[in-house]
Order: C-alpha cells, then structure tokens, then sequence
C-alpha cells in the first residue's frame, strides 16, 4: 500500500459548482452522520473566498451545495478581518463540536479566524485567534495535560515555520513552541505548513504538511508530506517522511491558477484505518488519494 491518486480525479472542478465561481479547492474535510463533507473553498469572480459544502456517502462522488454557507458578509463585528476572502479551512471535531480555523484575508494580512458549528448549517463566529501574518492552523482533537493546543504558521517575509501552542479556553494562546522550519538544499527548502489536524495514533500524533521550493520566475512547488509528533509533548517530532508523499504530476496538479501544486486541509481516517486525502491540484480542483494510517506511520522514520 502506497498513495494511490483516485482514477477519476478531480471528484470536484468549478463545472461542479451550481453558482458561477472562479474556482473550488482546498476543502477541510469531516464524516458526519452519514456523510462525507467537504467544506470547499470557492473563489468568487471578484477573486475572494467563500465556503460552500459538498457532500457524499461513499466519499467518492460530491454533490455541492446550490450556494455558500459562511462568507465574509456573515462575520458582521468581525468583517475588517475577512474582507478580502475566507480561506482554507481546517475542521476538527472536539466532542460534540466541530471547530474551523481558517485564513481570513485583509488588508491586515492573513490571520487565524476560529468558528465552531454542531450542524454544519449554524457557525458561530468566534473570532481572530492570531495576529497577522498567521495561517495553515489547526486543532488537536482533545486536550492534552488540560489545554487546547492548535499548530499554526506565524510568517514573515523570509520565515514561513511551524509553531504549536496552547490554550485554556480556545480564545487565549501562549506557550509557543517551535515545531518544524524549512530544510536547505531540499523539497522543503523555503517553506512549510500544517495541512491536516492531527489524529491520535497508537504512535503518537499523526499530521500531513507541506513543504515548498521555490524556482524564481518559475515559482514554487508544493508538495505534500507526513510526520509524527509526540502524543504527550506535541512539539516534539517523533519522525516525518524522509521524501514528499505527494507532489504534482497528473496535468490536474501542474496546470491551472497556481500551476505545480499539491495542497491538502483535509482527510477523513475510518475507524479501520482507511484515510481518504482530499488535497487540490494547482488551486483549481478537489482531488482524492487514498491510503492507511500504518503506511504513513511506517514512513514516518
Ligand atoms: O498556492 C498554493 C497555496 O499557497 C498558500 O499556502 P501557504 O501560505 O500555506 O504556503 C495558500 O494561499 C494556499 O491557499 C494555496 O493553496
């Protein structure tokens, strides 16, 4: 067992969309009830994000909702924030709740914008739980030792690096700790992110990343790996891919608004270890690949 590209990819392109969009891509994902959804990422034509649903029984085939469910216009107090687009949500389940932390993007840059729903049709706006420059952010499943942690990627112009912190109450974030920055001279040499939440594993915290190149006027190249962090002291990497486990090869991954890049921020793992990735080819598309958690624990050295 590897990674294995499903054979009818993209399950989503913009031709899937029952409104006029730009472009659908990177989708948080989560089993509820019986549905697979993808909270999905739709450009507008005024090229700012909004989210809509799809949803699916078999995780397979999407249906898209006729129209958005949270769009910058719903943030009321909190618009000055979002009002260039929301982007790239992350969902995490903590017990009966279901988390986003997503990208709102202003004038003042991109921060961590935190919401929670029960039902996926009501999302209470929490608010900012970072300052700008801050994205790719996400949230542990349960408490450890008492305390939310969230990972996040606090950046500037030369530093994009992966910190994870903690929290009483979900709102007040301290205790920062660096977790993982570029590695020189390879795939990840300019940049990395948090791509999906982690899970609990027998192992210990298991997440997907991506790390970034960059080629000049070419541009850069984004490609997906996997690590495990330590299950009682989440800062510390147990052990990550020695090589990207996706990257752009397919037409679908090299060709479109973003050209060469693989990008997830979201998976769904079943209870027997199955994990369906749905990660977007060149920020035009959602796709599929499938795998198991022991095969990403195994690369996990
Ligand atoms: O174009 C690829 C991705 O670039 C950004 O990702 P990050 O800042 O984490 O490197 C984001 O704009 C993301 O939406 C986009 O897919």
């Amino acid at each position: 067992m590897g990674i294995t590209r499903y054979n009818s990819n993209p399950v989503l392109t913009k031709e899937n969309v029952p409104f006029r969009v730009n472009s659908i891509f990177n989708a948080g994902a989560v089993k509820f009830k019986d549905d697979y959804l993808l909270l999905c990422r739709v450009e507008m034509p005024n090229g700012r994000s909004s989210f809509v649903l799809a949803k699916s029984k078999d995780g397979f085939t999407f249906e898209v909702d006729p129209k958005p469910c949270l769009s910058p216009e719903d943030h009321k107090e909190f618009y000055e924030f979002v009002e260039w687009g929301i982007e790239d949500a992350r969902i995490t389940r903590i017990k009966n709740k279901y988390y986003l932390t997503y990208t709102g993007y202003s004038n003042y840059m991109p921060l961590v914008m935190l919401a929670e729903t029960e039902d996926f049709k009501d999302f209470e706006i929490i608010g900012p739980i970072t300052e700008p420059s801050n994205k790719d952010c996400a949230l542990f499943p349960e408490k450890i030792d008492g305390f939310y942690w969230k990972m996040d990627r606090p950046s500037n112009e030369s530093r994009n690096y992966i910190w994870v912190n903690k929290s009483p109450d979900l709102l007040h974030w301290g205790d920062h700790k660096f977790l993982l920055g570029p590695t020189p001279g390879t795939w990840e040499a300019d940049k990395v992110g948090g791509s999906t939440p982690p899970i609990k594993t027998k192992e210990g915290w298991l997440l997907l990343y991506h790390g970034v190149r960059g080629f000049g006027i070419s541009g850069d190249i984004y490609k997906i790996s996997v690590m495990l962090l330590d299950i009682k002291k989440p800062w510390r990497i147990l052990g990550r891919s020695k090589e990207p486990i996706l990257m752009p090869e397919m037409n679908y991954e090299r060709i479109g608004d973003v050209g060469n890049v693989v990008f997830t921020n979201g998976w769904v793992v079943d209870d027997n270890g199955a994990v369906k990735i749905y990660y977007s080819g060149a920020d035009s598309n959602i796709c599929l690949a499938t795998t198991t958690v022991d095969y990403l624990l195994s690369l996990c050295i």
